[in-house]
């Protein structure tokens, strides 16, 4: 019998990790590195990150598609999925605790007014400002899924109170769950979105839903670009409705050197590194969802196309 056959086909990843830690975990597993795919009908399974047009054509015996990301708006967008084909997206430890680190250190940074603190340097001004308790501190999640959760879990262990949004409610110890966007969004003073984009979540943090919010709120996206209404945010950050913003994502990547959010003063910019897939624990994950795939298993994770996560 033929050992199983891995197509990896990541555009812009150092497939060097990867290809070394699937050989350690899973040395029957034969990989093949795209474009050298070699016959085609041998490749059983596929690991995608941005992969190019045609990719699927050929690949008769394809049996599971693997996402090297937790995201998969991208591929769902590029509408090359042959179809009946399962897709799984990445749900790793590794992605979750860059997630909870990033998420963390924003909402501390907002929380001890480093914002604030940051402006009165830029005037030379000495002035120690008041300091709430994280349980006085309203922070809001939208998605409480797999990272939204575990950047839930970890703020309310250290006394904030959390309040979550997702499409089911969810019990989350310390956590308050809503369902209702609205009742959600009324006491937030600092918003995290972990949302995936989808056709209902794209454009949600727009000027209805800022306005919803305290005035003097503070919006950290982590989840991607298209989620927010840039003109509105701007707006928003203009009259003060909301104080600052953290951006991780963008609708376009990388943002353009013109973009106003590079220079605006309230507004911090990271290049999409909230949480970068680790390969060192991401193969692992893969090669344990691949072995369930072979032994006839429950494979874990697999994307409701319909729903678009
Ligand atoms: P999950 O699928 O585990 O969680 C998604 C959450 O969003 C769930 O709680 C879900 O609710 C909720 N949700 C989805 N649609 C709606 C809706 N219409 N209304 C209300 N709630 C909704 O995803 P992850 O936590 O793994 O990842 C979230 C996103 O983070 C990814 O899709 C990706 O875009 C982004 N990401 C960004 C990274 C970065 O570096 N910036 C890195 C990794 C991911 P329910 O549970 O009820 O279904
Ligand atoms: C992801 C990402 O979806 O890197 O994993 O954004």
């Amino acid at each position: 019998m033929k050992n199983p056959t891995l197509l990896f086909a990541c555009t812009g990843v150092d497939s060097a990790p990867w290809l070394a830690g699937l050989a350690d975990e899973f040395p029957d597993l034969e990989v093949r590195l795209w474009p050298d795919l070699g016959d085609p009908a041998e490749i059983d399974y596929a690991f995608v990150w941005k992969p190019a047009a045609g990719i699927f054509e050929g690949l008769i015996n394809l049996k599971l598609i693997f996402c090297l990301g937790a995201g998969v708006d991208a591929l769902l967008k590029l509408d090359l999925l042959p179809p009946g084909i399962p897709l799984v997206r990445m749900v790793d430890p590794g992605l979750a605790i860059g997630m909870n680190e990033f998420v963390l250190m924003q909402v501390l940074h907002y929380h001890r007014r480093m914002h604030d603190y940051a402006a009165l340097q830029r005037e030379a001004r000495w002035e120690p400002l008041d300091q709430k308790l994280p349980e006085d501190r309203v922070v809001g999640i939208m998605g409480l899924g797999n990272l939204g959760g575990t950047c839930a879990k970890t703020l309310a262990s250290l006394g904030f109170d959390v309040r979550g949004w997702s499409r089911t409610p969810k019990q989350i110890e310390g956590v308050k769950s809503y369902e209702d966007l609205d009742l959600f969004l009324r006491d937030i003073e600092i918003l995290v979105c972990l949302l995936p984009l989808t056709p209902d979540t794209v454009g949600i943090v727009d000027a209805a839903l800022l306005a919803k919010l305290p005035k003097g709120a503070y919006l950290i996206n982590v989840a991607r670009g298209p989620h927010v209404v840039d003109d509105d945010l701007l707006a928003a950050l203009g009259s003060g409705q909301i104080a600052g913003a953290t951006l991780d994502v963008f609708h376009q990547e990388p943002l353009p050197a013109s973009h106003p959010y590079w220079r605006h003063g309230s507004v911090i910019v990271v290049p999409h590194c909230s949480a970068l897939t680790q390969p060192k624990t991401a193969v692992r994950t893969l090669v344990a969802n691949l072995r369930r795939a072979i032994e006839g298993q429950t494979v874990e994770n697999i994307v409701d196309i319909a729903r678009g996560y």
